[in-house]
């Protein structure tokens, strides 16, 4: 066989393999570490940028509520003097929340790290400051997880093909070769010098992205740091479930808690607020919202990325903190219910979500269910103890497959009561039971 053959076969091979990289994902995180992230099942979602001097929507509000021009120029006013890292990981911290996802870049392609690639950057704002290192620093000072919201689509960029939300035809002179390079050189700069737990991708439903795009993506940051826990956002596809094509770790429901799912991981992303960035005078959730939502997403066996917007000058609202802290405050007395369970036996429903762990199921009430609670247990499952989670007992029967929990008039917890039930075997066998 001569040498110009075999040279031009390896040559064919190699092309083939870097072809196939692009498309198929080589490498998954290791299982594991994402049973360690679902354990945490509760983290801070922040949205800034200077987008939050005019209180619109980040990247959204770009060319409507905020005229392009205007909207490009902001970062030349932000200076926000009284950000403080430190006091916005503290206040994730006092919420009882285990990790921070931070927008690195959102689709307005305003980088908020000192990055060599771009000149649109904090760096070149007021400020100058390394946002993204200095929350790095206090999430590590805190033994908080840092984790960083990294847009695909940029309208910004005059490389990617398309310059505005709803434009629907790409710009001919935009070359998307290039801006992917651009990607994966601000990952790597993100990944080898912040080490984040985990990256939130976002904005892979426009036409330029691919599912090949987001599987080379994949393989790239995987090669960077193979423990990087990746979301569902990087291949095309649907943010709510798991699907064969999905490129990345977990499923990502958007504004509603996911549906419950015992074999896949997932993430549901909602607001305290409307906006994701601060808007002035915005509507807050209750803290029977905040609290229903949090054990809504544990009972679906689903973590909560509960998303704040800081102002303008750097701090977060104080209503949003205090929330925040009410929060913090039910989950000292009811964590043991949250952390480290899983979700289930019983399907959520208006009444109540529950929760396991080992021997015990966690019910957590979201309203009385009136002066008896009967619930079905499979064969073979005995309850031995219940009681309140502040030790109260509650007193039982069973009866073959169906227990019987007498509810007094008034429950501990308005907002929601935990049960303990301490069962005869490990509960984590018991099938999803949606009760009668
Ligand atoms: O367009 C973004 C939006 O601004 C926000 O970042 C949310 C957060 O999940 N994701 C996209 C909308 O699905």
């Amino acid at each position: 066989m001569n040498r110009s053959f075999v040279m031009f076969f390896f040559l064919c091979c190699s092309l083939f393999s870097e072809a196939q990289q692009k498309t198929v994902v080589l490498e998954k995180t290791d299982s594991k570490i994402l049973d360690g992230f679902m354990d945490k099942r509760f983290g801070m979602f922040i949205h800034w940028g200077p987008i939050s001097m005019r209180g619109t929507e980040i990247g959204w509000s770009r060319n409507h509520e905020v005229s392009q021009q205007d909207y490009d120029s902001l970062y030349k006013e932000f200076n926000p003097v009284l950000f403080n890292a430190d006091a916005w990981v503290k206040a994730a911290k006092d919420a009882g929340m285990k990790y921070i996802t931070f927008t690195s870049k959102h689709h307005d392609g305003f980088s908020m790290w000192p990055t060599a690639y771009s000149n649109y950057s904090i760096m070149h704002s007021q400020y100058k400051k390394d946002i993204v290192g200095e929350l790095a620093k206090a999430c590590k000072k805190y033994d908080i997880k840092f984790c960083l919201y990294y847009t695909v689509l940029d309208w910004y960029d005059l490389n990617y093909p398309i310059h505005n939300n709803g434009i629907k035809e790409p710009d001919p002179k935009a070359d998307m070769t290039r801006f992917i390079q651009y990607m994966k050189n601000q990952l790597k700069e993100l990944v080898t010098n912040y080490h984040p737990y985990m990256i939130w991708f976002d904005g892979n439903w426009e036409s330029p992205w691919t599912q090949e795009m987001g599987a080379d993506i994949y393989n790239y940051l995987k090669k960077l740091d193979k423990n990087v826990i990746i979301n569902n956002r990087l291949g095309k596809g649907t943010h709510k479930i798991m699907t064969p094509e999905t490129v990345g770790d977990y499923a990502t429901p958007e504004q509603e808690v996911g549906e419950i799912n015992m074999s896949n991981p997932w993430e549901s992303c909602i607001t305290i607020c409307h906006q994701w960035a601060w808007k002035p005078n915005d509507k807050m959730k209750t803290l029977k919202e905040c609290i229903q939502t949090l054990v809504g997403t544990a009972g679906g066996n689903g973590n909560l990325l509960f998303n704040v917007g800081p102002m303008p000058d750097g701090r977060m609202e104080d209503r949003q903190v205090k929330r925040l802290k009410e929060m913090g405050d039910w989950l000292k007395v009811n964590g043991e219910a949250i952390y480290g369970t899983k979700g289930g036996p019983y399907k959520p429903d208006s009444v109540l979500a529950a929760t396991r762990k080992g021997n015990k199921i966690y019910l957590h009430l979201f309203k009385k269910p009136g002066d008896q609670l009967v619930l079905p247990v499979p064969e073979g499952i005995k309850l031995l103890k219940a009681n309140f989670i502040n030790g109260v007992k509650v007193s039982f029967t069973q009866e073959g497959n169906s227990i019987k929990l007498s509810i007094p008039d008034s429950l501990p917890d308005s907002i929601c009561t935990v049960i303990v039930l301490q069962m005869n075997a490990d509960t984590i066998g018991i099938p999803i039971i949606a009760k009668q």
